[in-house]
């Protein structure tokens, strides 16, 4: 008998991430952008890529877009090729970060010409959310100030939460508005929406189709996220995550590669706090590959969110309850690591085959042929994405 009960491996079959689409595109640091054999040259491309990581692993049923990057001048037919490999078009994230007249800010701008350019900007967002069948508008600012002193803090939030009323009063039947937060850069003294704390209450004044979004890259060293997990979702308010890992700063790296443990944890809220068929939260990776192949990365980065997930399934809910009701405290510790230390990875390659899946993606990526192929035909293109 495997040990992922039926109940289990229904759970794990509902599993959905979305990929962000610029996960396929060149990335690097401030320091250099590395070009990558294979690389997608428009967001066509971008999507077959990510189908590839759904046709291995079935994990991955919709890519997030981000707005200029993915810009086409037709975007019913960008859903028609998503549509016909398998996928669909999930959120759609705005950009105010790569725009001069956004230096010293957007939706916080003190002039009101550039604070209505950038909620034109997200207006023209939900114009393509109504074309792509999108639902969520992912908004992250890059707005905030270097030195104490250079702005009047109180005032760049009023003028925030002004702004995005605008934005939010275009939003039509079920689409959201999500509102990341990140404690840190660009700007390097204060963030105009650094913590969940501020995104909660300006999400909050908004209404109830405005959510947070918790980038798990986004915190403080040492922050406890999977009690965030818990609080938001507690309020009602988690609207979706961005998954990645860090070692020192917002990395975007693989996740679960920097602290599995960490992923094990903050999985154990989510399926705690409604499961992971919860309607209200979107799954989502944010990450750059920098030096690895994209697709590859990608299909690793699934893996690891399964396979964390698997395991936080398997901890006895039970046994953990009455122990924690007993106030035996190595007995309950015990009961949580016993799921973590448990090796899943036979029980899923066995469950994935059973489903007519390849046991091992990530070999059968490789043995596909198709790495081979994006490399020899996309030669000379423009690059997509980050450091376009
Ligand atoms: C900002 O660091 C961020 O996490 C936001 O989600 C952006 O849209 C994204 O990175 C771009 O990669
Ligand atoms: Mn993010
Ligand atoms: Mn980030």
């Amino acid at each position: 008998m495997s040990i992922l009960t039926p109940d289990i491996q229904s759970s794990l079959e509902a599993q959905g991430i979305e990929l962000p689409s610029w996960a396929f595109g060149n990335s690097g640091t401030r320091f250099k952008v590395y070009g990558t054999p294979g690389t997608p040259r428009d967001p066509f491309e971008k999507i077959a890529d990510a189908a590839e990581v759904n046709r291995v692993t079935a994990l991955a049923p919709s890519v997030a877009l981000h707005i200029p990057w993915d810009k086409v001048d037709d975007y019913a037919a960008l859903r028609a090729h998503a549509e016909d490999l398998g996928v669909s078009l999930g959120t759609i994230n705005s950009n105010t970060f790569q725009d001069d007249d956004y230096k010293f800010g957007a939706l916080t701008h003190l002039d009101p010409k550039v604070r209505q350019k950038a909620i034109d900007h997200h207006l023209e967002c939900i114009d393509i959310m109504d074309a792509t069948g999108s639902r969520d508008l992912k908004i992250w600012l890059a707005e905030g100030s270097n030195y104490p002193g250079q702005a009047d803090l109180r005032g760049r939030q009023d003028r925030l939460a002004e702004s995005l009323q605008k934005i939010y009063a275009r939003l039509s039947g079920e689409q959201r508005l999500v509102l990341e937060y990140k404690f840190f850069e660009p700007a390097f003294y204060h963030t105009d929406v650094p913590d969940w704390g501020t995104s909660y209450v300006q999400v909050a004044a908004l209404g109830e189709r405005a959510m947070v979004c918790l980038d798990t890259g986004h915190h403080a060293p040492g922050t406890n996220i999977e009690f965030i997990v818990m609080q938001l979702l507690r309020l009602g308010k988690l609207g979706s995550f961005d998954f990645n890992s860090r070692f020192y700063a917002d990395d975007d790296l693989i996740v679960g590669a920097a602290d599995p443990f960490q992923l094990f944890r903050i999985l154990f809220e989510v399926i705690r706090g409604g499961g992971l068929n919860n309607p209200d939260v979107a799954f989502m990776l944010d990450q750059c590959h920098n030096i690895e192949k994209k697709i590859p990365g990608q299909i690793r980065s699934v893996l690891n969110v399964q396979e964390m997930t698997a395991r936080a399934l398997l901890v006895d809910r039970a046994a953990l309850a009455a122990a924690q009701e007993a106030e035996d405290v190595l007995a309950a510790h015990a009961v949580f690591m016993d799921a973590f230390s448990t090796d899943v990875r036979p029980a899923l390659a066995e469950w994935r085959e059973s489903r007519g899946l390849p046991a091992d993606p990530m070999a059968a990526y490789a043995a596909s042929g198709y790495q081979e192929k994006i490399e020899a035909d996309r030669v000379g293109g423009v690059q997509a994405g980050w450091g376009a």
